[in-house]
């Protein structure tokens, strides 16, 4: 079939709405109509060229919502009709990293996807001259219609909407999980967020959540201090107005550190800091943030001898065909918010808009709606 998409065509450059052709689904496939899909700072790490595994052309995008269209053979857990959400962290519930509750990385197909291709080791999408296109992380959203294998999957209910639901795919899940799956933050705690976007905002909803006593949100663009406040921040730092060093005056605030810090930037000077404030002892600082390549973290080792933990989680934690429906829920019954976050939506056309903002810092999420 032909779908309409969002070409990455090459690194650094805006991204080409056009029509591709799509392949149906092979066996463990399934053809998913997308209806809504958010742009993630990940998708923007890609398209610039800094990320190793970028590859091109390529239909990126992964955090969207949409309809099963059909099944490929050998399918059983979803039918036309049904709702879901695609993962780019899928779980099969088979493979030694399913088994292990120590974590939620299922390795059943990280090395096709990492390289833009379905499990067979092909794409199904090409040009309309035929020439591959890759996937990206599994999923590319961008598209109007999009192939994924069964277990990057979430089946939700399908009173659930897609234009706020598909922030569940990557932006909520991420931020909160990292708080209650990677952190789990005890009740009191002392917190401090680095970076009030669309993954930090999450992560103070977390907090929230989990009962925090003190939430501390760090960001160079003084227009998030609202949306910080909006979502339980109880403290916002802009280190550029901060005289001295950051660090100690973190520990200040904190009353001796952090019990928990996260990082949604990106920035690997940013994680020091947010290691260096967790508290002497038991602090522990958990990596959210995608560090473009060849980028290294450092510190004095003295940090972790003297207690503070190092950490990191993708998608928080979370193992998607089961939490992500639980998610979704949390939603509906007005648990979590998550309308105040989509701060614009668009069309496809205008996807680029959306990259804009992002950059300008305008945005929290933008949603395309097809
Ligand atoms: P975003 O652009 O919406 O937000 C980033 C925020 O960080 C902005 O508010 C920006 O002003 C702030 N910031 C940038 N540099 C800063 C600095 N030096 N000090 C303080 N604040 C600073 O991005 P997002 O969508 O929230 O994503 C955040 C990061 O999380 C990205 O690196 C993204 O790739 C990553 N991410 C990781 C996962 C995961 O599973 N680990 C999932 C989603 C996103
Ligand atoms: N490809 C990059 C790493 C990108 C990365 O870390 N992705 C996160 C999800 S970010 C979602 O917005 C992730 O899930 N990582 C685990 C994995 O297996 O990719 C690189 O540096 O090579
Ligand atoms: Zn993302």
């Amino acid at each position: 079939m032909k779908t309409r998409a969002a070409l990455a065509v090459k690194a650094g450059e805006k991204l080409e709405v056009t029509d591709v052709n799509l392949e149906g689904p092979k066996a463990g496939e399934v053809l998913v109509e997308i209806k809504a899909t958010g742009i993630c700072h990940t998708d923007e790490f890609t398209l610039s060229g800094a990320d190793p595994e970028g590859i091109f052309p390529a239909i990126l995008g992964h955090e969207g919502a949409g309809v099963v269209a059909e099944v490929g053979p050998g399918v059983t857990s979803l039918k036309p009709g049904d709702h879901v959400i695609p993962l780019y962290t899928p779980e099969c519930r088979e493979c030694d990293y399913c088994l292990n509750p120590k974590t939620n990385l299922c390795q059943a197909i990280r090395s096709t996807q990492g390289q833009g291709l379905m499990p067979d080791g092909t794409s199904r999408f090409t040009t309309l001259d035929g020439d591959p296109i890759f996937h990206y992380m599994g999923t590319s959203t961008f598209s109007n219609f999009t192939v994924l294998p069964e277990i990057a999957l979430a089946k939700v209910r399908p009173d659930a909407p897609f234009d706020k639901i598909c922030y569940i795919g990557c932006g909520v899940t991420t931020g909160i999980g990292a708080v209650m799956n990677t952190a789990k933050v005890e009740i009191g705690s002392r917190c401090v967020v680095f970076g009030l976007g669309g993954i930090g905002l999450n992560v103070i909803q977390g907090l929230r959540l989990a009962g925090a006593d003190q939430i501390v949100g760090v960001d160079l663009n003084p227009d998030k201090k609202a949306m910080g406040e909006r979502f339980g921040m109880t403290d916002f730092v802009n280190p550029a107005e901060v005289e001295g060093d950051l660090v100690p005056y973190l520990v200040d605030l904190t009353k001796g550190g952090a019990d928990y810090s996260f990082d949604a930037t990106g920035n690997v000077d940013v994680m020091r800091a947010a290691l260096e404030c967790a508290h002497k002892g038991w602090g522990e600082s958990i990596i959210i943030g995608v560090a473009p390549a060849g980028a290294e973290i450092s510190t004095r080792p003295f940090q972790l001898v003297t207690g503070r933990v190092w950490r990191g989680t993708a998608f928080g934690g979370a193992r998607g065909r089961t939490d992500v429906p639980k998610i979704v829920d949390w939603y509906m019954e007005g648990k979590i918010e998550i309308d105040p976050m989509i701060t614009h939506t668009m069309g496809l056309d205008q996807i680029n808009d959306g990259f804009d903002l992002m950059h300008k810092g305008e945005s929290i999420r933008s949603v395309v709606l097809y």
